[in-house]
């Protein structure tokens, strides 16, 4: 029997594409000099999708690949991929939750230590000479017994809220109402009144229309010249102007952040703060996460092409 046909929005590590390659005609997407005249060359043939989640597939793609059945998505996120496209038309949708939550909820935790501690400066430091030339780096703000916030206490909320404990940190969080699992923590419902009470604001919610620009200039404003804010999660929590604008003026203290509107190429404002930790959308990235990923997803096709129950299913 012929393999079927898959198409590979974006690039997957060597280990990924070898075993999809086992199983299915791959048609890489992101190699196609004429991106257009590929989907449409190939378009009867296709039957899944296999994205990641900042890539995801949008209503004109499956609106162009009349015999796709399943879109499987390399991530927890899939606010890129259009539901009610899919919906609409009976197409399965997967993700991979679970596998990736520690090492996202590692990443922000780290991140915070990284920028709070003034870490990158500090190796500056040692490296320009600096430590020798100018003596003793100036000092920073401690992270331990302090006042965290956590937007959203999902899988990846509860993992940070549970590292912060660690830190003996008063950990308070939103969400769209109080969760059995928020035991020990404050529940504040509205994320202005989260901002104000916090020194750190983890965003760790799961993208959608309705949580888009949830961290308003409002919260931004609540976090103030003291707060850091944290994203974990996907650019359009924030509102990505507020946040620059209030970075520049001071009105926010810092950020430390994974994710951006225009990722990769990010708005150069970003380039030029010294109050901001950027990092390239990489906190499901280790080896371990990665390949456990990758299976799920290759799980999660098999099971659709088999006739099986979907282990990860999102529709
Ligand atoms: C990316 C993610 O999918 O899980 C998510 O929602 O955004 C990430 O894990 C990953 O970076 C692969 O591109």
């Amino acid at each position: 029997m012929a393999k079927p046909d898959i198409l590979l929005v974006g690039p997957y590590p060597e280990w990924d594409l070898v075993e999809l390659e086992a199983q299915y005609n791959v048609l890489k997407l992101y190699e196609a000099e004429d991106r257009d005249a590929f989907v449409r060359d190939h378009a009867q043939g296709i039957r899944a999708i296999a994205t990641r989640g900042e890539l995801g597939a949008s209503a004109d793609l499956i609106g162009r690949l009349p015999k796709l059945e399943v879109v499987s998505v390399y991530g927890v996120g899939y606010d890129a991929v259009d539901l009610d496209a899919c919906r609409a038309r009976g197409i399965r949708v997967t993700n991979t939750p679970d596998v990736l939550t520690n090492d996202v909820a590692d990443l922000g935790v780290a991140m915070m230590l990284v920028q709070s501690r003034g870490m990158i400066g500090a190796e500056t430091w040692v490296k320009d000479g600096s430590w020798v030339e100018k003596g003793l780096y100036p000092l920073k703000r401690r992270v331990w017994g302090r006042k965290a916030g956590v937007l959203g206490l999902g899988r990846i909320g509860f993992e940070v809220a549970k590292r912060l404990k660690g830190f003996d940190m008063d950990i308070a969080y939103s969400d769209v109402a109080e969760k059995p699992h928020g035991e020990g923590m404050t529940f504040v419902a509205d994320p202005v009144e989260l901002a104000r009470r916090s020194d750190f604001l983890f965003v760790t919610l799961a993208a959608s229309a309705a949580t888009r620009h949830i961290v308003s200039k409002d919260v931004i404003a609540a976090l103030g010249p003291e707060g850091m804010l944290i994203n974990i999660s996907r650019a359009s929590n924030i509102d990505e102007e507020a946040l620059l604008e209030a970075l520049e003026s001071g009105a926010l203290g810092s950020a430390a952040l994974d994710v951006f509107e225009a990722e990769p190429k990010l708005d150069p404002r970003f380039l030029k703060l010294d109050n901001v930790l950027v990092q390239p959308h990489h906190a499901s990235g280790t080896i371990e996460t990665r390949k456990a990923m990758g299976r799920l997803v290759r799980d999660n096709l098999a099971a659709h092409f088999a006739g099986a129950a979907l282990p990860t299913p999102v529709v």
